[in-house]
């Protein structure tokens, strides 16, 4: 059962225990605020320097480093796209950072990956819209793949947690 994969959790992504967590990076992979500001803290100094060898990521794709200093094995870091209004291809490179991300995980024989909600800080990707390619772009996945048997979508708020739960009882 692909639902029995899936699981939703509020919580720090810099805290869990997993082969990888994915980072909403920006294209120069050299850090930034929001839960890439907080990967790079918790990873400690050395994200940064292997970070510098992958000389940046073009939005919609992703790149794999070590964890360092964290409990996962692997960051996944992806691009997400900047709203600017849905007419510029958000949906498309979003769906992208999602199927990229999992296809490395894949090949870097990742059982377990946590993903935040890409886009949706500093990007300003509106929630449910985000939250529904988030979900529809891993199920297809699962459907297709046996690995990760986990995917884990981590929450930092309470309404995230809620728009999520409510997508994938729908969507499932
Ligand atoms: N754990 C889980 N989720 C978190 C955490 C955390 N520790 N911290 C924030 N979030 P954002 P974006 C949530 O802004 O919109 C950076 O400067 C947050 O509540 O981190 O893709 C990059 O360098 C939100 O729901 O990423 C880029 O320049 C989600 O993570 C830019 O921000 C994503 O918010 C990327 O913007």
């Amino acid at each position: 059962m692909i639902k029995e994969k899936i699981e939703i959790v509020k919580g720090d992504i810099t805290k869990i225990e997993v082969d990888a967590i994915v980072n909403a990076a920006n294209s120069s992979l050299l850090g930034g605020g929001g839960v890439d500001g907080a990967i790079h803290r918790a990873a400690g100094k050395e994200l940064l320097h292997e970070c510098r060898l992958l000389h940046g990521c073009k939005t919609g794709e992703a790149k794999i480093t070590k964890g360092y200093n964290l409990p996962a094995k692997f960051v996944i870091h992806t691009v997400g796209p900047v709203w600017n209004g849905g007419t510029h291809n958000e949906s498309v490179l979003l769906e992208k950072c999602f199927s990229n991300s999992l296809t490395l995980a894949v090949k870097n024989n990742c059982r377990s990956v946590a993903f935040p909600a890409i886009s949706t800080g500093i990007y300003r990707y509106p929630f449910e819209q985000a939250t529904e390619i988030a979900i529809k772009t891993t199920v297809e996945f699962l459907k297709q793949n046996n690995f990760p048997e986990k995917v884990i979508f981590i929450c930092f708020s309470e309404e995230m947690f809620n728009i999520y739960k409510k997508t994938l009882d729908e969507l499932l």
